[in-house]
């Protein structure tokens, strides 16, 4: 056996979502969300479920900072709901909801937690979906707006700042495939949504800078990597588009403050793109501290005529699956680590969600042995630890997720915690992940066969 240890201030942490865990969705002047309105409208959730109670996380941090405690977890990672703060989105704002944070942040620093903040994973205020959304370019103003208030009421005590998490997931899945709310179907408007939230994105980090605030301030990407189905010309491009489309599109104007030339020529003759100033991309490039890193799978991308408008059609790249359906792959884990490594050198990245869903059962003793998800996250934390020697700029691990929560459209149906909710009673059950986690991050590290 041999012994993997991680760096001396490696950032181990679990990660959340306001909307995935509060419940609490009209306590204390909360405003409606757009998750609110689209869970709500039969048939758009999977098992009919929505987010009122969730994991009453509202009620229930102190119990779950608890638990954190124990597993010894370094950092949380938890989003903050723009409607508990800005009910109607700007304007007006509710003392009440900004309380909440103070109350979580406080206690988890007196146990010793850095709490690291998104300020967007998803829950857009309802009333700003009625003037558009982040199609509407104001709704980055606005977005500035929530970002000052939060930064000046919380930025003493949040080291580490998220602007967006997944605006391709948010933009994509909400906006051109529709399954997330706000549920549009428009492959354009997705594109603007997209162009809109990097420029929100910008802004709020020229602000922090402004404030002369001292934490760290990023965003996080959903990348995935793609390869091409065989080694023919048309499969080959067609890899480079949907990588292009997919991870470049975000990354690049971030980090090269341009969008990559391959795919706008793409679009152009295609579909509608957004009027892209040379400000904007000023903006959006305005330096930050790290790249959040969310990975679950690659794919394996074919030349698709009858896929519009990228010409690509994607499979799971891995002999296994998740519960969710998802293909199992730390080797390609480890390709995108270095890539990021190679592609935007110095970028420290923090690998900000991974991890998978399972098909949890309490066995009659009451344990959740869920061995699966050991094996995923071992062999998932072992490519990082190999990219880390090999000269990746790793700042830590944030497994997705510490609690079984609301998975989006799929409802309740799917779990990714490391600690199991019994939703009915709202009980919580470590594990055997979660105590395997807690062994890793006591050792800074753990046994492989050599
Ligand atoms: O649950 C989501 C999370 O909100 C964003 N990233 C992916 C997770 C699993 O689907």
């Amino acid at each position: 056996m041999k012994k993997l240890i991680f760096p001396k201030d490696f950032l181990w942490g679990a990660a959340t979502a306001s909307y995935q865990i509060e419940g609490a969705w009209r306590e204390d002047g909360r405003g409606e969300s757009i998750w609110d309105r689209f869970s709500h409208i039969p048939g758009k959730i999977n098992d009919g479920s929505n987010g009122d109670i969730a994991c009453d996380h509202y009620h229930l941090y102190p119990q779950d900072i608890q638990l954190m405690k124990y597993l010894g977890i370094k950092a949380y990672r938890f989003s903050i709901a723009w409607p508990r703060i800005f009910p109607e989105g700007r304007g007006r704002y509710n003392p009440k909801g900004i309380e909440f944070y103070k109350k979580l942040t406080d206690m988890l620093i007196q146990n010793n937690i850095k709490p690291v903040a998104t300020l967007f994973h998803w829950d857009l205020p309802q009333k700003l979906q009625d003037i558009g959304g982040w199609a509407n370019r104001e709704v980055a103003d606005y977005f500035e707006e929530y970002a000052g208030y939060v930064f000046r009421e919380l930025g003493d005590r949040v080291p580490i700042w998220i602007t967006l998490n997944e605006p391709s997931v948010y933009s994509f899945v909400g906006h051109s495939e529709g399954r997330h709310a706000p549920g549009i179907a428009d492959y354009s408007t997705a594109l603007l949504v997209a162009h809109n939230l990097l420029l929100g994105h910008g802004k709020a980090v020229r602000l922090y800078r402004e404030m002369g605030l001292k934490g760290e301030i990023g965003l996080s990407l959903n990348m995935t990597p793609m390869y091409p189905a065989s080694e023919n010309e048309a499969d080959r491009a067609a890899a480079l588009r949907a990588d292009g489309s997919w991870n470049r599109w975000f990354c690049d104007p971030v980090f090269k403050g341009e969008y990559p030339r391959d795919i706008l020529e793409w679009y152009s003759s295609r579909v509608t793109l957004p009027e892209i100033a040379e400000e904007d991309l000023e903006l959006i490039s305005v330096p930050v501290d790290f790249l959040g890193l969310n990975n679950y799978f690659a794919s394996r991308i074919r030349h698709d005529e009858t896929k519009w408008p990228l010409n690509t059609s994607d499979s799971f790249i891995g002999e296994y699956r998740t519960a969710i359906g998802w293909g199992i792959n730390p080797d390609c884990f480890y390709d995108l680590l270095k890539r990021l490594g190679r592609d935007y050198p110095g970028v420290k990245i923090y690998i900000t969600e991974n991890g998978c869903a399972c098909n949890d059962q309490i066995n009659r003793d009451g344990e959740v042995l869920d061995d699966n998800r050991v094996d995923y996250l071992f062999k998932h934390i072992r490519s990082v630890h190999l990219a880390l020697q090999e000269g990746v700029n790793i700042g830590g691990y944030f497994v997705w997720s510490l609690l079984d929560n609301f998975e989006w459209a799929e409802g309740y149906s799917k779990r990714f915690g490391i600690v199991y909710v019994d939703y009915p009673t709202q009980r919580r059950i470590i594990k055997k992940s979660g105590y395997w986690y807690k062994d890793v991050i006591g050792d800074n590290g753990f046994e492989v066969k050599e």
